[in-house]
């Protein structure tokens, strides 16, 4: 009865390739969506995304974070996160593809994405058995969904119809060799056999499923990845909320009068918490409650320590101003900010746990896995080195470190200021290198004396006679002691100095310029309390901090 030709197997076609790459889209989606409503539930701190997005910022090459760094300023976290997403679609897309055509292929690429997603968290300090659950049950989610979808893959029109059989008129097995046809076969398949094949699209039905079921998808991933992270935000928030700080054995010194020379545009002395630079590396603000933090002691010390929250508040507590600096602050630049700073004096816990002879350095590391490494020596030698809980009379805003960080006076943040800190290992600079180190700045890095000139702004026009010139100058745990101001190359002339309760804290200067009409030059330096000038040599911030005298330009008339 039938010809030869209608005989013929009609292959299957492969189903248009945008059902694969919407299926594994809508599956990688609905996993970090997943993802994220369990680290919210379970309280780890470690999303999908956040985990595999930290494991790539620590992988960055150094030149591509300074890119980064250059191009978006403190922003770049957001392009990262645009970067993860849009690699991570591509890669989406492919598995989606590969599912549908072999659904063993997909899952297998979903399990890699699983176990990225579970090493990645497993890597970030105190880790805990919590940490993996939203990258599994997200590859489990993802896993479900392409089944799901695979089985609701529309087919071709032809591939539907039922007992077509090869040449030798049996019909077995007929899907595994459907599977198997190539494209080409397909297309002369229907133009022999006169039978449509829909264009990959098969029936209007099953089409409305695969659809809805993507869609669906997504739109649970839309809702749930920022539902996740806003419960979780205020789950922290709700516990800093309830932070009682005690108080303090050991007060900050009233600030003496004249601390602020009270010149307009001077930058205040206490900064405000909502006003201090910010400068991290975390995707996304980790986020982590004083019930589940511990700090732990270890390494080559001859007593480790673990201490809760509650232990670590109980213990006695300083109050310091102490101004704190980013090694990558350009001449004139912000990355600066003075706070009241309330914590434990990590000597005491030192003396505590008893470092062993050689161990030089002490790494610090943040939840999100950061790490710092400070000279044992700097947090031995009777400066107010801080585990701080409070800032300007707050505990801790979340993104400043909450529960937990460091504050040392005298060095940059890079080498000193982890924040969400978790531990403190005793090791030495020959055995470790930290973070920024492994990037090319350097092991040890005190601060630089450095001045800046707040008022006037540069480019500013001013009218002629007297004008209040104005800034702070910081050279933190050995003082300022001097700063000069020159006009268009003129003499160096002695600034005011405004009083300071401390050395670590920054100094406000003023010095009254009697301007003449045209365009001026001024140009600001400082000396430290060893008697050691600024340097003038312009230099960038890597490798340990910038140098220069900030020189601003006006026009007077
Ligand atoms: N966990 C963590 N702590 C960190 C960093 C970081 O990237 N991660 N950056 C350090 C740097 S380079 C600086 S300058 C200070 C900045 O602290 P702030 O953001 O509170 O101003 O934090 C330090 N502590
Ligand atoms: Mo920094």
């Amino acid at each position: 009865m039938e010809t030869r030709e209608t005989n013929r197997p009609i292959p299957e076609r492969p189903p248009k390739q945008w059902y694969g790459e919407l299926a594994g889209v809508a599956a990688t989606a609905l996993a970090l969506g997943v993802g994220e409503l369990v680290a919210a539930a379970t309280g780890g701190p470690s999303a999908p995304l956040v985990a595999v997005g930290g494991v790539a910022v620590d992988a960055a090459p150094t030149p591509v974070k300074e890119f980064a760094v250059a191009v978006f300023y403190t922003y770049d976290k957001l392009a990262l996160q645009a970067g993860i997403v849009l690699v991570l679609a591509v890669f989406a897309a492919f598995i989606g593809v590969l599912a549908m055509r072999r659904l063993w292929y997909g899952l297998a690429g979903v399990a890699l994405f699983g176990v990225i997603g579970v090493l990645a968290s497993a890597t970030r300090a105190s880790a805990t058995w919590a940490y993996p659950l939203p990258s599994v049950t997200g590859a489990l989610a993802a896993a479900g969904l392409l089944v799901l979808l695979r089985r609701t893959l529309p087919r071709p029109a032809a591939a539907l119809a039922p007992g077509l059989g090869k040449d030798t008129g049996t019909d077995t097995d007929t899907a595994t060799r459907q599977a198997d046809t190539s494209e080409q076969d397909a297309q002369s398949a229907s133009s022999e056999t006169g039978v449509p094949v829909v264009d990959g699209a098969g029936e209007p039905t099953a089409r409305r499923r695969f659809l809805a079921l993507a869609v669906g998808a997504i739109g649970v991933a839309a809702v749930a990845v920022p539902g996740g992270r806003r419960l979780w935000a205020q789950r922290v928030a709700a516990a800093r909320d309830a932070v009682v700080l005690p108080a303090p054995s050991s007060p900050a010194p009233p600030l003496p009068a004249g601390a602020s020379v009270g010149v307009p545009g001077v930058k205040p002395f206490v900064t405000r918490n909502a006003d201090f630079y910010r400068i991290d590396t975390a995707l996304t603000v980790p986020q982590m409650e004083p019930k589940d933090w511990r700090l732990r002691i270890h390494g080559r010390v001859k007593r480790p320590l673990t201490l809760t929250y509650e232990q670590l508040l109980a213990m006695p507590m300083v109050e310091r101003y102490i101004t704190l600096t980013c090694v990558s602050d350009e001449i004139g630049g912000e990355l600066l900010g003075n706070a009241r700073w309330l914590g434990i004096r990590i000597e005491d816990l030192l003396a505590e746990v008893e470092p062993d002879e050689g161990a030089d350095q002490v790494v610090s590391r943040s939840v999100d896995g950061y790490t710092a490494g400070t000279p044992t020596a700097a947090l031995r030698d009777g400066r107010d080195a801080l585990l701080a809980v409070g800032m300007n009379g707050e505990p801790l805003p979340v993104e400043h470190g909450f529960p937990v960080r460091m504050v040392v006076p005298g060095l940059y943040g890079y080498v000193s200021a982890t924040k969400w800190l978790t531990e403190l290992e005793l090791s030495s600079f020959a055995d470790f290198s930290a973070y920024w180190v492994r990037r090319g700045y350097a092991e040890q890095a005190p601060v630089k004396t450095q001045s800046r000139i707040d008022t006037p702004a540069a480019g500013r026009r001013l009218a002629r006679g007297q004008v209040m010139v104005a800034g702070v100058a910081w050279a933190q745990h050995r003082g300022v002691s001097a700063v000069e101001i020159r006009v268009d190359d003129g003499p160096w002339q002695r600034a005011q100095l405004a009083a300071v309760a401390s050395v670590d804290t920054w100094r406000q200067w003023t010095w009254s310029w009697q301007a003449t009409p045209g365009k001026h030059r001024l140009q600001v330096r400082a000396t430290d309390s060893t008697g050691q000038l600024q340097s003038g040599k312009a230099h960038k911030p890597l490798p340990d901090g910038a140098t220069g005298w900030h020189t601003i330009k006006v026009t007077v008339t």
